[in-house]
């Protein structure tokens, strides 16, 4: 049956190298909203209004509010058979890196050890005053540090920069790399969105899982139109098969 997913399969195999970047898409089936979508409304605000430096200086509270009701939302559901299939392609495959975009952890709690998070954590906080970390507290209003000062969730808002070792760490697997899947994002937002064609300068084969066309699919040598959930348990299913 499907070639393109023979495809991918086969590239797997003989990949000494892999990079998935994932991005919103590949939790979507976890029931989180992605940021984008038609079900990625929150309220009356967008993503590039919510998740800045400015909006938390200008109003802590509101967006400490979208916070709490994500993470409510990522304690009260699960990985997804995307998260669980790249996990075990992680156990299977020692070089297959994975670079994701989501604050969620679901990759981690998944299993995935050979992990990048690029955008920092919703589970975690740090102070603005001392700098200390700490788990998030899911609780109404805005959460204080012992020292006094203001919590901050610590994810990487428009504006800042990544953390730096994820992000060097993660340029050189893209350079380096033979196979390059993005799964589940949009391809808006830099420096992630540039990750396909740094792979694609360098001779990597690039995948794209997407169910619709976004603003890399032109970078991209194989399409799989489908969801993140059902592409990767897909894939899993031809590699077990050829054992
Ligand atoms: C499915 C599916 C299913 C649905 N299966 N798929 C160069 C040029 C222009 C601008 C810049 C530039 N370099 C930097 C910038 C500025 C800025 C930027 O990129 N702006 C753009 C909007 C143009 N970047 C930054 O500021 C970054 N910092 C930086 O580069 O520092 C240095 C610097 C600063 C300033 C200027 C220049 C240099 C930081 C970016 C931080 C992004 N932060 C957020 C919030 C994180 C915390 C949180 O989660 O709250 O990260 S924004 C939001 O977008 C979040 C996401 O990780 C990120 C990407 O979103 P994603 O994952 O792609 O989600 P969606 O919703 O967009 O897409 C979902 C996709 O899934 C869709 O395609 C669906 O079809 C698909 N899907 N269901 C598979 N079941
Ligand atoms: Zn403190």
């Amino acid at each position: 049956m499907h070639t393109e997913f023979q495809r991918v399969a086969t590239a797997l195999d003989r990949s000494a190298v892999t990079l998935v970047l994932t991005g919103a898409g590949v939790s979507a089936a976890s029931g989180i909203p992605t940021f984008r979508g038609a079900d990625g409304l929150w309220r009356k605000y967008r993503v590039e209004e919510l998740a800045t430096p400015g909006a938390f200086h200008r109003d802590p509270a509101l967006v400490w509010e979208w916070y709490q009701w994500r993470l409510g939302l990522v304690r009260g559901s699960a990985p997804n058979p995307a998260h669980t299939v790249l996990a075990e392609l992680g156990t299977r495959f020692a070089g297959l890196w994975i670079v994701t975009q989501n604050v969620d952890g679901y990759h981690r709690q998944a299993g995935s050890r050979r992990l990048l998070e690029i955008h920092g954590s919703l589970q975690r906080s740090r102070c603005l005053e001392c700098g200390t970390r700490k788990p998030t507290p899911l609780q109404p209003g805005i959460p204080y540090c012992s020292c006094g000062g203001m919590l901050r969730p610590d994810v990487v808002w428009f504006g800042e920069t990544l953390p730096v070792a994820a992000l060097q760490q993660s340029l050189e697997l893209a350079q380096n790399c033979d196979l390059f899947i993005t799964a589940g994002t949009s391809g808006l937002v830099e420096p992630a969105a540039s990750f396909m064609s740094i792979a694609a300068a360098n001779g990597a084969l690039t995948v794209e899982i997407n169910p619709i066309p976004t603003a890399v699919s032109n970078q991209a040598t194989v399409l799989l139109r489908g969801e993140a959930d059902q592409v990767f348990p897909a894939i899993w299913s031809i590699l077990e098969d050829k054992i």
